[in-house]
This record gives structure tokens, C-alpha cells and sequence, in this order.
């Protein structure tokens, strides 16, 4: 039974890592300074994101990442300042990033931690004020530490991590992570530049109303998905789509629901990346009580061949997730 940790709201994330590590007499104190470290790069990012209309920095940067996307000027920002909180704080020895073509080594030989991260989702949306997100996995590294980073450290399946979370940079900003011992939520307070612990053991519920997909490729869908829809339609569920996965996901979780991208005629595997969006938020959910796959197979069991591959996504509400998988 997951030792439910009573403590008040409003402890600061330092106090609660603490006290979380205090329980894990066998947790090193570097997992504990790794999520301070990508706390410290929210922070910044959060700053950046709340002046971009202001800075100008909104809008392409008129560069394309891995994925051919336009890379909007925050992406880059927020991928240097992950990138450089990681490299000074020294536990991580390797990055894998949506905006980077290959694995980044950080040049900490020591460092026992590999992290695969999206360092600012959706980032389409900033230019129209949408919430966007930051959602990242935490593995060991494999390989002998002080040796070069092998493909074996981070071609790790899901059920390999040992943490994982998001922020959300909303109407506030949240963090939501998990080190396999439940799900706890953070509010950013930007005048003390402290995350308060908000939300403790996050639960999602079993069963929901809420369906979160993107409608405009139905007539392409796979049969199985056409007919989910169609029977959420006939049950008056609500069609809930921001097209910020962090955000819907977040909704999902708090307020009950499954969010799909599935694979359509020109996304054969999904559009989502299985190392740095699917795995993470899939670990979160079953540590909340709910569900994750493609289709057919659980998210986190799925072996990786190659650090940027899709993967069909159905997350979510434990029940809503079987019922889709029962329409294959
Ligand atoms: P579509 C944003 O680009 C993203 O990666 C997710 O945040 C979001 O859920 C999805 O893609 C939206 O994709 O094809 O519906 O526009």
C-alpha cells in the first residue's frame, strides 16, 4: 500500500522532495536534486512564456527541429534552459529531446540519470495563448557510469522509469510527477518563486464523460476508433479538445476522460513520440489508477527501437480506455 505521505497543502516542493527522500532510505540524494533542477528550468521557462508576447519572441524562429516543424523561438529557449539546468546540476549524463535529431551528452561522465524529455509541447499554441507543456521521463543510465552513453541507456521501455511529470503552464503553473509512489501536484507562486504542494495522490476517476480527439481526420480514423467515437456520442459525452496534449491530459486526469491521437492515413504510427510524451504521461496515469495503451498494448511495455517513433495513444480513464480497446 503506498504509504499515503500527510503532508499539509502548501508545502514547498523542497520540503516535500525531502520528505519523500527521508522515505526512500535507499533513494540517492541525485533524484531528489534532478527534480529540483528541471523545477529551476520550469521556473524560467514559465518567466519566458509569461513575457513572450511582450519580447517579441512569439512567432517562428523560422527554423525546423527533427520533426520538420516550424520550431517556435520558445521551443529553443526552453530546450537550452532544460539543457543547461540538466548539464550544471550533473546527475544527468544524456538527453533525448523532441528538438534535438540525436541523443545530447552532457558531458557528466558520473552522472547516473538519462532523461527523454519534450521541453515545450504544443508549442503552436503560444502565439494564441493556449496552455502549453513540458513533459519529461527519468531512467537510470545502463552502461557503466563514467563511459560513454550507449543506445541501450535510453532505448529504455516505460516501465524503466523512475520518475516522471510535466508541468503545465496554464491559468497557473502546475507540477505533476510521480517517482512510482503515487501522483503529486504542484502550483508555481510566482511572487515567492516557490511550487506549493496542491494536489497530493492524485486519483483519476475510474470511469468519464470527456473524449479528447481530434475530429477532422474521423473519416480516416481506423474503424475501431470511428465506432468508440460514435458510441461516446451516443452516450452525450463531452468532446473536450485544446490540442495541447499536456493540457487535455491534465483535464482528463482531475475531471475523468481518455484522450486519443491514433493512427490515420498519413500519421501510420500516431503523431505523439513514445520516449518523450506517451511514456511519461502514461506512467503518471497508472500511478493515478487509470490506463494507457495503443490500441492493444500497454504504453509502458512497448521495447523502443529508435528515439523518435510514434506511437498510437489511448490514455486515460481506466474504464474508457478498455471500452476503446474492446472496439479493435
Ligand atoms: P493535431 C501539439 O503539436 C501536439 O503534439 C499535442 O500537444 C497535441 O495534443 C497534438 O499535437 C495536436 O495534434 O494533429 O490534433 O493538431
Amino acid at each position: 500500500e503506498t504509504e499515503k505521505l500527510a503532508l499539509p497543502v502548501g508545502t514547498t516542493l523542497d520540503r516535500f522532495i525531502k520528505k519523500k527522500q527521508d522515505d526512500f532510505p535507499f533513494a540517492s540524494g541525485e533524484l531528489s536534486q534532478l527534480l529540483r533542477d528541471i523545477a529551476l528550468a520550469g521556473k524560467i521557462i514559465n518567466r519566458e512564456i509569461n513575457r513572450s508576447g511582450l519580447l517579441g519572441i512569439e512567432g517562428a524562429f523560422g527554423a525546423q527541429n527533427v520533426q520538420g516543424e516550424e520550431q517556435q523561438k520558445l521551443d529553443v529557449i526552453a530546450d537550452i534552459r532544460f539543457m543547461r539546468a540538466l548539464r550544471n546540476g550533473g546527475e544527468v549524463c544524456a538527453v533525448v529531446s523532441e528538438e534535438q535529431n540525436e541523443i545530447i551528452d552532457l558531458d557528466n561522465p558520473n552522472g547516473r540519470y538519462i532523461i527523454a524529455m519534450d521541453p515545450l509541447d504544443g508549442s503552436s499554441n503560444i502565439d494564441v495563448n493556449v496552455s502549453i507543456g513540458t513533459i519529461f521521463s527519468i531512467y537510470r543510465r545502463l552502461s557503466p557510469v563514467g563511459g560513454p552513453v550507449q543506445m541501450e541507456d535510453v532505448l529504455q521501455p516505460g516501465v524503466a522509469q523512475v520518475a516522471a511529470g510535466y508541468l503545465l503552464y496554464g491559468s497557473s503553473t502546475m507540477l505533476v510527477y510521480t517517482t512510482g509512489r503515487g501522483v503529486n501536484g504542484f502550483t508555481y507562486e510566482a511572487g515567492l518563486g516557490e511550487f506549493f504542494l496542491s494536489h497530493q495522490n492524485i486519483q483519476t476517476p475510474l470511469d468519464g464523460k470527456i473524449f479528447s480527439i481530434n475530429e477532422g481526420a474521423y473519416n480516416v480514423f481506423e474503424p475501431a476508433v470511428k465506432k468508440y467515437i460514435e458510441d461516446c456520442k451516443e452516450q452525450r459525452f463531452s468532446g473536450r479538445y485544446i490540442g495541447s496534449l499536456v493540457a487535455d491530459f491534465h483535464r482528463n486526469l482531475f475531471k475523468g476522460g481518455i484522450y486519443i491521437y491514433p493512427r490515420t492515413d498519413t500519421a501510420p504510427e500516431g503523431k505523439l513520440r513514445l520516449l518523450y510524451e506517451a511514456n511519461a504521461l502514461a506512467y503518471i496515469v497508472e500511478q493515478a489508477g487509470g490506463k494507457a495503451s495503443n490500441g492493444k498494448t500497454r504504453i509502458l511495455e512497448i521495447e523502443p527501437k529508435e528515439l523518435h517513433q510514434r506511437t498510437p495513444l489511448f490514455i486515460g480513464s481506466k474504464k474508457m480506455v478498455e471500452k476503446a480497446e474492446g472496439c479493435f
